[in-house]
């Protein structure tokens, strides 16, 4: 009886609820999971069902050294359908369907905020990284594949299959903030102004500012101080 009163509301404390707002100016903080029960993530919910280009937009904030996914997209036919991740060296790898790319040691602050931005274009397979107002030369990824049926996009948690297969080796450690997704590659000017904390387009997939989202686990919602906070 006990144990199925502490299953049901592990359960109900597991599935969360989804919440919309406006989370500018705010950043998701995964503190260390010691006992590595928690599996802390954030299930953020679009509306998209075939995915042939598009740009990624997130800041994160980061001292581990380790492996960690940084954006994880699973369809049910590929779980690292729209992947990015990093290594403890500051080398990016780029998943798209079943090909990638790894760019190698980047470099990557520990101690503040980094801004980062990927782009892909199916038709071509070109694909970029930006990383603080820096950016790579263009590689080829994933040419004429295209991302289709339900997405599961997940922040906190790498998945190694649709909605699970997390491990806690590949797990994200620390803060995010500002993360959009657009559905077509955006401008190299509007990416610059984004890393610069300029103007731009708020992503037409995923929003930050009408963020549909949902939390499990030991994540907190605080005031992010990649712009310069104004004390009172
Ligand atoms: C948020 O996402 C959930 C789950 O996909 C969906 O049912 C709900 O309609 C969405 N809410 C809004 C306001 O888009
Ligand atoms: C994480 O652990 C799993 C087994 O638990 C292993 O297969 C995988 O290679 C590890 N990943 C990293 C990045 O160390
Ligand atoms: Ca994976």
């Amino acid at each position: 009886m006990e144990m199925k009163m502490l299953l049901f509301s592990v359960l109900l404390w597991n599935a969360g609820r989804c919440e919309v707002r406006d989370l500018s100016g705010k950043q998701f903080s995964f503190p260390n999971d010691p006992k590595g029960v928690n599996l802390p993530h954030v299930v953020l919910h679009a509306k998209t069902t075939s995915i042939s280009t598009m740009t990624i937009c997130l800041r994160f904030f980061s001292q581990l050294k380790r492996m960690q996914g940084l954006f994880s997209l699973a369809t049910r036919v590929h779980e690292n359908s729209l992947m990015l991740n990093k290594d403890g060296q500051g080398s990016y790898k780029v998943h798209v369907g079943s090909d990638s790319y790894s760019y190698l040691q980047l470099p990557t602050n520990h101690l503040d905020w980094n801004s980062v931005c990927w782009t892909w274009d199916s038709q071509t397979g070109l694909t970029q990284l930006w990383l603080n107002g820096l950016r790579t030369s263009q590689k080829l990824v994933g040419m004429n594949h295209i991302v289709r049926g339900d997405v599961s996009i997940i922040i906190g948690q790498e998945q190694d299959e649709f909605q699970g297969g997390f491990k806690t080796n590949d797990s994200f450690e620390g803060d995010m903030t500002d993360l959009h997704m657009w559905d077509h590659v955006v401008s190299a000017c509007d990416i610059r102004s984004y890393m610069n904390q300029g103007s731009f387009d708020p992503g037409n997939v995923l929003n930050w500012n009408n963020l549909n989202y949902t939390v499990s686990g030991n994540v907190f919602t605080q005031d992010a101080d990649f712009v310069e906070p104004v004390c009172q």
